[in-house]
């Protein structure tokens, strides 16, 4: 179907020869049916430009566009002098009422070779550009990994030229306003003092503790700042240190591990975190024990319902709820999460067991009464029922609802059940839990069995850039409103920030006895390096070009620079709301894949990982957006 070996069809000889006249007449008579057949068929198609793509000769592309000019403006800025570019993303108008949205509706792609002359240039570009030459020999050698299903059939180097763009752009993304150059330049900076200081003392370990100036074990596969650095390191072009972290994956993952793992966890950071190194290096390791550590994955699921259970241990394969989940139940945001990976990995290791799995959640979720239509976090793997009626867009519940929109977004918009479950549940998140506060701040509220409980948390930040990247799919006449949305939620994490001391926002902030965007528990007050207010940025930045995102991601630059900077590392702090900060001894591996990730985007040209392309998965992975193979109807609920 899309771009993977078909093989041949059955009793048809590939020659044809040795027939005798009559059996080529009738062998002709079927090939120009055939041809007439699929010619026809091609009109049937869904309207894909990947699928143009395949279809249509180099010659036939057409005229396309690029950022705001067409292909012929494009190449003419590649002749251009830099000074004389015209600034990109620059332009938008101030103080509209309602936010426009910059359209990301698919265009025909642009030769990958022409885009690879692009990155001529500059020392980092020349390791960046060998390194691909590298990996993509190393991607033809198609050796085929030890997990019994056939690997053969998914072609590195055809998914390449299925890409709409180059991965990293024109010139790596690099933006032409010196002024956001300097500032992307800044969080490079950033992501190398961070992965130096963690490389000298923390080395292999899941985290660095920047006071100490050791490492934090934790669980075994618990956080791995290596792997969710990989594909951070690697866009960036630090590829003496890419290059450090790829051979430490050689030699020292182990994937037996015998400790306490969260499936969650592990697919975000590990798997995802492997699939999108693969993806963007084609170095077959990365893929491989993706693989390898996604059958390890298999057992959890096991259970009554086929909900896998929250807890796993690699080496034995047995699993277990949460001691603290209600009821042994698992948990929305967990079992809710593992769909972008999973499908990749039935796309990389031709196992339709992976997509299987995760058809199976999504049918019983979809089938199961919702409570004002909403989703509880807590659900029975053994009898399939909610637990509790607690529903959160933050913690427990969140990546859930991005990986409906997500799902719908990497199929090539062909995975409609995502696409009903996503908008549906969106509607009854407007209806019971989106609140204005009397300041006339956007939040979303959590609900307790019917109890609307007037807190956000920081987690559930991410619904602004969540709602903004899944407008223009709603309904036509409210893709408007759900932008507006996005940006005002995304407003309202930005409040959160700019009213504490330290321009950084607590963990979770309240909208009732007179609190607006501010915690009002001791308990709430930390920042510990969490990305989600800079995710919203980062997408409604991509979504408007409106300004105002990149003025705010660089205030949190200089807040995390004055406030967590520390001489060894990145740490979280106690206490936004005082200017003496307290450090919590922590640089999170999610630091590293998403926070600085998602700056540096903010600060790059938006043919940098093209969202055309490429969705994130929640640790900030990119994975890139293909027709499945696996079957014709991959994601059909029945
Ligand atoms: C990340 O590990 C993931 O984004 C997860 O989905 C929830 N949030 C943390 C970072 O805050």
């Amino acid at each position: 179907m899309r771009c993977v070996d078909k093989p041949p069809l059955p009793g048809v000889s590939a020659s044809g020869m040795g027939l005798r006249l009559s059996q080529k007449f009738v062998f002709l008579l079927f090939l120009s049916g055939l041809v007439t057949l699929c010619f026809g068929a091609l009109f049937f198609l869904p309207d894909s430009v990947r699928l143009k793509r395949i279809f249509l000769s180099k010659t036939e592309t057409q005229p396309v566009t690029v950022g705001s000019g067409s292909e012929n403006d494009a190449r003419e800025h590649l002749k251009r002098p830099k000074d004389q570019e015209h600034p990109r993303g620059m332009t938008s108008a101030k103080g509209e009422t309602s936010t426009k949205l910059k359209s990301l509706s698919r265009k025909p792609p642009v030769s990958h070779e022409a885009t690879e002359e692009r990155l001529a240039g500059g020392k980092a570009q020349e390791d960046l550009t060998l390194s691909r030459s590298k990996t993509e020999s190393a991607s033809e050698r198609a050796t085929s990994p030890d997990h019994g299903a056939n690997s053969d059939t998914f072609s590195y180097k055809k998914f390449k030229r299925c890409l709409l763009k180059h991965p990293l752009g024109r010139d790596n993304g690099k933006p032409s306003d010196p002024k956001t150059n300097e500032r992307r330049e800044k969080v490079k900076e950033m992501m190398k003092f961070a992965w130096d200081n963690y490389k000298r003392y923390a080395w292999g370990k899941n985290e660095l503790r920047p006071l100490t100036r050791n490492g934090h074990i934790g669980n075994m596969f618990g956080e791995s700042s290596v792997i969710d650095s990989l594909d951070t390191l690697y866009i960036m072009g630090l590829m003496e240190e890419y290059n450090d972290a790829k051979e430490w994956v050689q030699t020292s993952l182990d994937l037996n591990s015998n400790g306490e793992a969260s499936l969650f966890e592990v697919n975000i950071r590990y798997v995802g975190g492997l699939l999108s190194a693969y993806y963007l290096t084609g170095e077959e390791l990365f893929k491989n024990k993706a693989v390898e550590l996604g059958e390890k994955l298999l057992p959890a699921f096991n259970t009554p319902t086929g909900i896998p259970r929250g807890v796993i241990n690699l080496g034995s394969g047995t699993s277990w709820s949460w001691g603290w989940a209600s009821a042994g139940s698992s948990i929305l945001a967990e079992f809710g999460t593992l769909h972008l990976e999973f499908v990749h990995l039935t796309e990389l290791s031709s196992n339709p067991i992976y997509t299987e799995k995760v058809m199976n959640i999504r049918k019983l979720l979809n089938k199961i009464e919702k409570p004002h239509g909403l989703y509880p976090n807590f659900l029975s793997p053994v009898s399939g029922n909610w637990v509790q009626h607690h529903v959160s867009i933050g913690g427990l519940g969140d990546s859930f609802y991005e990986y409906l929109i997500k799902s719908y977004l990497m199929s090539d918009k062909t995975d409609d059940d995502a696409k009903k479950m996503y908008y549906s549940a969106l509607e009854a998140i407007e209806a019971n839990l989106v609140q204005k506060s009397p300041g006339g701040l956007t939040y979303m509220a959590e609900w307790r069995g019917g109890i609307l409980d007037h807190k956000m948390g920081h987690l559930a930040c991410f619904s602004g850039g969540m709602i903004g990247i899944g407008a223009d799919d709603g309904a036509p006449e409210k893709r408007q409103h759900y932008l507006d949305l996005a940006a005002e939620i995304t407003h309202t994490c930005h409040e959160s920030y700019a009213r504490s001391a330290t321009k950084l926002g607590p963990e979770a902030f309240r909208f009732d006895g007179g609190a607006e965007a501010t915690a009002t528990r001791l308990s709430d007050r930390y920042y510990i390096l969490r990305p989600e207010v800079i995710e919203s940025y980062m997408y409604m930045w991509r979504l408007t070009h409106d300004p105002k995102y990149r003025e705010w991601g660089w205030e949190a630059v200089e807040a995390l620079e004055e406030h967590c900077r520390v001489e060894s590392g990145f740490s979280g702090i106690r206490d936004v709301y005082t200017m003496t900060v307290s450090h919590d001894n922590m640089q999170q591996s999610f630091f590293l894949s998403e926070t600085l990730k998602y700056l540096y985007l903010l600060f790059s040209d938006d043919d940098l990982l093209p969202l055309e392309d490429w969705v994130f998965n929640t640790e900030a992975h990119p994975l890139p957006i293909i027709l499945l193979s696996q079957s014709s109807q991959p994601f059909r609920l029945e």
